[in-house]
């Protein structure tokens, strides 16, 4: 997938002193070193994620430095710029929120540190502030969703009522999931997205927001979960008002995580878009080529599929994650 083009002269793993003792960056020992800054742990990819990226940098041989900012975009910051400061290697880094890393991307650019985006992007219009970006096509991911539902409803003609649990407001899957699932409903007016709010990804957000749904709404058709883990929440709020999950209310959601592959093969969700968590090993591919200057694309994308009910049950034994 990657194309090659070795550039020489551009610049190495090595250079400028090192502050960071013997585990930094441009150390002798010919390790690379990279500064990973994770949005937090807010979900079953996230940790699924991390995991990967852990275990990929362990077996490239890459000395992984690692933070957590807790879903703050402050928190990132301040974590690409102390990567900055100890002169990593590389950075990678999975942005919480879509706006507002111009000025941290450029003091990274400015100390010669290449930067790697993985799994969300930025929406800044200089794009040689970053090398590249690995990740899944978010619209797609929306719009497969919209299509299951055009064809569960096709040939019916009574109004659908939609609620949409929305990820972190302001990122990139947030953005993308919602703006590729109405693209393609609105094509036809049935489907009425009647109420649309954010559960942060998570499954306690997604739990409570859905018990506001469901006590505001008494007709809810279907429920659109930006991820299966705020899905599994509205599942324990759907249950607890009295419904049947998956039947009374037909639920989609992204990711499809064990726990969210469970919840499809037994039923109470009836469709999963996949996003792969699985970014290690092609993130230190490309952190080894960009450290030695090659050129690499400037998006790299995962490939994803889908899952019925059925194929979650044939699907389960092997789920890695
Ligand atoms: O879908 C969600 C996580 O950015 C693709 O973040 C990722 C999303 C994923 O919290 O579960």
């Amino acid at each position: 997938m990657l194309s090659g083009l070795l550039v020489l002269g551009a610049m190495g793993a090595c250079g400028g002193e090192n502050e960071a003792g013997s585990n930094g960056g441009n150390a002798d020992d010919g390790k690379i070193t990279m500064g990973f800054a994770q949005v937090g742990a807010e979900s079953g990819w996230r940790t699924a994620n991390t995991k990967s990226i852990q275990e990929a940098a362990a077996a490239a041989g890459i000395d992984l430095k690692f933070s957590d900012a807790q879903q703050k975009q402050e928190n990132q910051i301040k974590a690409i710029r102390s990567y900055i400061a100890q002169k990593v290697d590389v950075i990678a880094f999975s942005p919480v929120v879509e706006s507002g890393w111009d000025t941290v991307l450029k003091e990274a650019k400015d100390a010669k540190i290449p930067v790697i985006l993985t799994d969300r992007a930025v929406d800044s219009k200089d794009t040689s502030l970053y090398k590249t970006f690995i990740g899944s096509d978010f619209v797609l991911e929306g719009k497969k969703a919209g299509e299951w539902l055009v064809k569960e409803y096709q040939g019916k003609t009574d109004t659908v009522n939609i609620v949409e649990l929305q990820g972190t407001t302001g990122s990139a899957p947030a953005n993308d999931r919602k703006a590729g699932f109405g693209d393609v409903i609105k094509a036809d007016p049935k489907f009425k997205v009647i109420a649309s709010q954010t559960g942060d990804f998570t499954r306690a957000k997604g739990k409570e927001v859905m018990e506001a749904f469901l006590k505001a709404n008494p007709k809810i058709d279907v429920l659109y979960a930006h991820n299966d883990d705020m899905g599994l929440g509205a599942i324990e709020a759907i249950e607890a008002a009295g419904k049947k999950p998956g039947v009374d209310i037909k639920i989609i959601t992204v990711d499809a995580v064990k726990d969210g592959m469970t919840a499809l093969a037994a039923g109470k969700i009836n469709f999963i878009v996949e996003c792969s968590p699985l970014l290690g090993p092609q993130l230190m591919d490309l952190a080894k080529k960009v450290v030695k200057g090659e050129t690499v694309e400037q998006r790299v994308l995962t490939e994803e599929t889908t899952f019925t009910p059925e194929q979650a049950k044939a699907a389960l034994p092997d789920r890695k994650y």
